[in-house]
Protein backbone atom coordinates (compact mmCIF):
# COMPACT_ATOMS: atom_id res chain seq x y z
CA UNK A 1 0.00 0.00 0.00
CA UNK A 2 1.21 3.23 -1.31
CA UNK A 3 1.80 6.18 1.08
CA UNK A 4 -1.08 8.31 0.66
CA UNK A 5 -0.15 11.79 -1.09
CA UNK A 6 -1.53 14.67 -1.69
CA UNK A 7 -3.63 14.66 -4.56
CA UNK A 8 -3.64 17.51 -7.09
CA UNK A 9 -6.91 19.91 -6.95
CA UNK A 10 -9.72 18.65 -8.44
CA UNK A 11 -11.42 21.89 -10.72
CA UNK A 12 -15.12 21.09 -10.12
CA UNK A 13 -17.72 22.16 -12.75
CA UNK A 14 -20.74 24.30 -11.18
CA UNK A 15 -24.00 22.51 -9.60
CA UNK A 16 -26.33 23.35 -12.62
CA UNK A 17 -23.63 21.69 -15.39
CA UNK A 18 -22.77 18.60 -13.30
CA UNK A 19 -26.86 17.95 -12.87
CA UNK A 20 -27.55 18.57 -16.56
CA UNK A 21 -24.84 16.29 -17.09
CA UNK A 22 -25.74 13.76 -14.57
CA UNK A 23 -29.33 13.80 -16.29
CA UNK A 24 -27.80 13.59 -20.10
CA UNK A 25 -26.16 10.74 -19.08
CA UNK A 26 -29.17 8.68 -17.02
CA UNK A 27 -31.19 9.48 -20.02
CA UNK A 28 -28.51 7.53 -22.44
CA UNK A 29 -28.41 4.50 -19.98
CA UNK A 30 -32.16 4.15 -19.56
CA UNK A 31 -32.39 4.30 -23.73
CA UNK A 32 -30.20 0.67 -23.46
CA UNK A 33 -32.75 -0.80 -20.85
CA UNK A 34 -34.68 -3.75 -23.32
CA UNK A 35 -38.39 -4.59 -21.84
CA UNK A 36 -38.13 -8.58 -20.05
CA UNK A 37 -34.66 -7.45 -18.48
CA UNK A 38 -34.03 -7.59 -15.02
CA UNK A 39 -32.94 -4.03 -13.77
CA UNK A 40 -30.08 -3.11 -11.40
CA UNK A 41 -31.26 0.29 -9.36
CA UNK A 42 -28.39 2.10 -8.29
CA UNK A 43 -27.86 4.60 -5.89
CA UNK A 44 -26.93 8.43 -5.47
CA UNK A 45 -27.79 11.56 -7.19
CA UNK A 46 -27.00 10.39 -10.91
CA UNK A 47 -28.80 7.41 -10.06
CA UNK A 48 -31.82 8.73 -9.37
CA UNK A 49 -31.82 10.46 -12.43
CA UNK A 50 -31.87 7.23 -14.15
CA UNK A 51 -34.39 6.01 -12.16
CA UNK A 52 -36.57 9.01 -13.54
CA UNK A 53 -35.91 8.79 -17.38
CA UNK A 54 -36.67 4.73 -16.47
CA UNK A 55 -40.35 5.13 -14.79
CA UNK A 56 -40.65 7.76 -18.22
CA UNK A 57 -40.18 5.00 -20.48
CA UNK A 58 -42.43 2.34 -18.62
CA UNK A 59 -45.25 5.05 -18.16
CA UNK A 60 -44.78 6.60 -21.86
CA UNK A 61 -43.66 3.11 -24.03
CA UNK A 62 -45.35 0.14 -21.84
CA UNK A 63 -41.53 -0.80 -21.15
CA UNK A 64 -41.86 -4.16 -18.60
CA UNK A 65 -38.58 -4.44 -16.73
CA UNK A 66 -38.04 -5.63 -12.87
CA UNK A 67 -35.64 -3.50 -10.95
CA UNK A 68 -33.89 -4.45 -7.88
CA UNK A 69 -32.69 -1.66 -5.58
CA UNK A 70 -29.10 -1.26 -4.48
CA UNK A 71 -30.58 1.00 -1.27
CA UNK A 72 -33.80 1.59 0.56
CA UNK A 73 -33.26 5.07 -0.75
CA UNK A 74 -33.29 3.50 -4.23
CA UNK A 75 -36.48 1.34 -3.18
CA UNK A 76 -38.42 3.92 -1.96
CA UNK A 77 -38.09 6.38 -5.09
CA UNK A 78 -38.71 3.52 -7.20
CA UNK A 79 -41.70 2.93 -5.26
CA UNK A 80 -42.54 6.82 -5.78
CA UNK A 81 -42.06 6.07 -9.85
CA UNK A 82 -43.85 3.08 -10.18
CA UNK A 83 -41.34 1.16 -11.16
CA UNK A 84 -41.80 -2.79 -10.69
CA UNK A 85 -39.64 -4.27 -8.11
CA UNK A 86 -38.20 -7.66 -7.61
CA UNK A 87 -35.85 -9.52 -5.54
CA UNK A 88 -33.02 -11.82 -5.68
CA UNK A 89 -35.04 -14.67 -4.07
CA UNK A 90 -37.30 -14.14 -7.61
CA UNK A 91 -34.24 -13.42 -9.63
CA UNK A 92 -31.07 -14.58 -8.51
CA UNK A 93 -29.47 -12.99 -12.06
CA UNK A 94 -29.56 -9.47 -12.94
CA UNK A 95 -29.35 -8.48 -16.88
CA UNK A 96 -28.16 -4.94 -16.62
CA UNK A 97 -27.11 -2.62 -13.81
CA UNK A 98 -26.92 1.27 -14.03
CA UNK A 99 -24.66 3.15 -11.19
CA UNK A 100 -23.12 6.21 -10.33
CA UNK A 101 -19.55 6.24 -9.00
CA UNK A 102 -17.27 8.49 -7.13
CA UNK A 103 -14.32 8.05 -9.23
CA UNK A 104 -13.56 5.96 -12.42
CA UNK A 105 -10.02 5.31 -13.09
CA UNK A 106 -9.63 5.77 -17.44
CA UNK A 107 -6.97 3.16 -18.20
CA UNK A 108 -9.10 -0.05 -16.45
CA UNK A 109 -12.72 1.36 -15.71
CA UNK A 110 -12.18 0.64 -11.75
CA UNK A 111 -14.15 2.12 -9.26
CA UNK A 112 -14.40 3.42 -6.11
CA UNK A 113 -18.02 3.41 -5.14
CA UNK A 114 -19.72 4.00 -1.77
CA UNK A 115 -19.96 7.66 -0.76
CA UNK A 116 -23.56 7.20 -0.54
CA UNK A 117 -23.09 4.27 1.14
CA UNK A 118 -25.18 1.56 -0.46
CA UNK A 119 -21.32 0.00 -1.76
CA UNK A 120 -22.57 -3.88 0.21
CA UNK A 121 -25.76 -3.90 -1.63
CA UNK A 122 -24.29 -2.15 -4.99
CA UNK A 123 -21.74 -4.55 -4.78
CA UNK A 124 -24.06 -7.73 -4.43
CA UNK A 125 -26.06 -6.65 -7.97
CA UNK A 126 -22.84 -5.42 -9.70
CA UNK A 127 -20.98 -9.20 -9.14
CA UNK A 128 -24.40 -10.60 -9.63
CA UNK A 129 -24.84 -8.64 -13.42
CA UNK A 130 -24.23 -9.82 -16.65
CA UNK A 131 -23.50 -6.02 -17.45
CA UNK A 132 -22.99 -3.22 -15.53
CA UNK A 133 -23.01 0.67 -17.12
CA UNK A 134 -21.38 3.38 -14.92
CA UNK A 135 -23.19 6.72 -15.52
CA UNK A 136 -20.89 10.00 -14.59
CA UNK A 137 -19.45 13.56 -15.18
CA UNK A 138 -16.33 13.72 -16.27
CA UNK A 139 -15.06 15.60 -12.76
CA UNK A 140 -15.03 11.70 -11.67
CA UNK A 141 -12.50 10.72 -14.02
CA UNK A 142 -8.78 9.97 -12.54
CA UNK A 143 -5.69 8.48 -13.96
CA UNK A 144 -5.41 6.99 -10.60
CA UNK A 145 -8.16 5.79 -8.22
CA UNK A 146 -7.52 7.23 -4.55
CA UNK A 147 -6.63 10.87 -5.98
CA UNK A 148 -9.68 12.49 -5.03
CA UNK A 149 -11.82 10.47 -2.70
CA UNK A 150 -11.20 8.25 0.16
CA UNK A 151 -12.59 4.25 0.19
CA UNK A 152 -15.32 3.66 1.85
CA UNK A 153 -14.98 0.14 4.25
CA UNK A 154 -18.19 -1.36 5.04
CA UNK A 155 -17.42 -2.70 9.14
CA UNK A 156 -19.47 -4.87 11.26
CA UNK A 157 -20.19 -2.14 14.12
CA UNK A 158 -18.85 -4.58 16.75
CA UNK A 159 -15.25 -4.06 17.35
CA UNK A 160 -14.68 -1.27 14.85
CA UNK A 161 -11.89 0.20 16.87
CA UNK A 162 -9.72 -2.92 16.97
CA UNK A 163 -11.06 -3.40 12.86
CA UNK A 164 -10.22 0.32 12.03
CA UNK A 165 -6.67 -0.30 14.18
CA UNK A 166 -5.80 -3.10 11.41
CA UNK A 167 -6.41 -0.90 9.02
CA UNK A 168 -4.17 1.77 9.87
CA UNK A 169 -1.49 -0.72 9.95
CA UNK A 170 -1.98 -1.20 6.09
CA UNK A 171 -1.26 2.51 5.89
CA UNK A 172 -5.39 3.09 5.16
CA UNK A 173 -5.98 6.07 7.15
CA UNK A 174 -9.18 5.13 7.80
CA UNK A 175 -11.71 7.41 9.86
CA UNK A 176 -15.12 6.30 11.15
CA UNK A 177 -18.12 8.11 9.24
CA UNK A 178 -20.68 10.20 11.01
CA UNK A 179 -24.17 10.89 10.40
CA UNK A 180 -26.02 14.42 10.47
CA UNK A 181 -27.38 13.73 14.26
CA UNK A 182 -23.50 13.19 14.89
CA UNK A 183 -24.18 9.94 15.72
CA UNK A 184 -21.89 7.04 13.33
CA UNK A 185 -23.67 6.60 10.11
CA UNK A 186 -25.05 3.03 10.05
CA UNK A 187 -25.67 1.41 6.48
CA UNK A 188 -28.53 -0.36 5.19
CA UNK A 189 -27.05 -3.98 6.44
CA UNK A 190 -26.64 -2.14 10.35
CA UNK A 191 -22.76 -1.71 9.79
CA UNK A 192 -20.45 1.13 10.30
CA UNK A 193 -18.49 3.02 7.36
CA UNK A 194 -14.19 3.60 7.86
CA UNK A 195 -13.43 5.84 4.97
CA UNK A 196 -9.66 5.46 4.29
CA UNK A 197 -7.36 7.58 2.93
CA UNK A 198 -4.72 5.60 0.84
CA UNK A 199 -4.31 8.91 -1.46
CA UNK A 200 -3.58 7.59 -5.17
CA UNK A 201 -2.78 3.95 -5.35
CA UNK A 202 -0.63 2.72 -8.08
CA UNK A 203 -1.97 -1.44 -7.42
CA UNK A 204 -5.41 -0.97 -6.45
CA UNK A 205 -5.95 -5.07 -6.79
CA UNK A 206 -2.96 -5.13 -4.13
CA UNK A 207 -5.17 -2.74 -2.01
CA UNK A 208 -8.35 -4.67 -2.74
CA UNK A 209 -6.49 -7.93 -1.85
CA UNK A 210 -5.58 -6.30 1.64
CA UNK A 211 -9.08 -5.23 2.77
CA UNK A 212 -10.52 -8.64 1.69
CA UNK A 213 -8.54 -10.49 4.31
CA UNK A 214 -9.39 -7.86 7.10
CA UNK A 215 -11.15 -9.75 9.81
CA UNK A 216 -14.28 -7.41 10.43
CA UNK A 217 -14.27 -5.78 7.24
CA UNK A 218 -17.52 -6.58 5.58
CA UNK A 219 -17.05 -5.03 1.90
CA UNK A 220 -15.45 -2.65 -0.19
CA UNK A 221 -15.64 0.58 -2.79
CA UNK A 222 -13.12 -0.89 -4.84
CA UNK A 223 -15.31 -2.12 -7.39
CA UNK A 224 -12.60 -3.29 -9.93
CA UNK A 225 -13.51 -5.11 -13.22
CA UNK A 226 -17.15 -4.92 -12.96
CA UNK A 227 -18.04 -2.00 -15.06
CA UNK A 228 -18.70 -2.98 -18.87
CA UNK A 229 -18.51 1.28 -19.50
CA UNK A 230 -19.14 4.26 -18.85
CA UNK A 231 -21.10 6.89 -20.02
CA UNK A 232 -19.33 10.12 -19.52
CA UNK A 233 -21.42 13.55 -19.71
CA UNK A 234 -19.60 16.40 -20.11
CA UNK A 235 -19.87 20.09 -21.93
CA UNK A 236 -18.99 17.81 -25.38
CA UNK A 237 -21.92 15.77 -24.74
CA UNK A 238 -21.99 12.01 -23.88
CA UNK A 239 -19.00 9.83 -24.12
CA UNK A 240 -18.92 6.09 -23.77
CA UNK A 241 -15.77 4.58 -22.32
CA UNK A 242 -16.11 0.55 -22.81
CA UNK A 243 -14.10 -1.87 -20.57
CA UNK A 244 -10.71 -3.57 -22.71
CA UNK A 245 -8.77 -5.24 -19.72
CA UNK A 246 -9.33 -6.00 -16.54
C1 LIG B 1 -23.55 5.18 -3.39
O1 LIG B 1 -23.14 4.39 -2.33
C2 LIG B 1 -22.39 5.47 -4.28
O2 LIG B 1 -21.65 4.37 -4.66
C3 LIG B 1 -22.83 6.26 -5.49
O3 LIG B 1 -23.04 5.47 -6.60
C4 LIG B 1 -21.75 7.23 -5.76
O4 LIG B 1 -21.50 7.89 -4.54
C5 LIG B 1 -22.11 8.23 -6.85
O5 LIG B 1 -23.06 9.12 -6.38
P1 LIG B 1 -23.49 10.40 -7.20
O6 LIG B 1 -24.15 9.92 -8.43
O7 LIG B 1 -24.42 11.10 -6.27
O8 LIG B 1 -22.25 11.19 -7.48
Amino acid sequence: VREAKVSEPMSLPNQTDQNRWKKMVAEEAAKLVRSGMVVGLGTGTTAQFFLLALSQRIAEEGLRISGIPTSEGTSDQARRLNIPLTTFSEHMEVDFTVDGADEVELETLFLIKGHGGALLHEKIVASSSKQMTVITDESKLVNKLGSHVTVPVEVVSFGWEATGKKLQMIDAKPSLRMGKDKKPFVTDGGNYILDCAFGPMEKPKDVAHHLDHIVGVVEHGLFLGFASQVLVGGPDGVKTLQQTKK
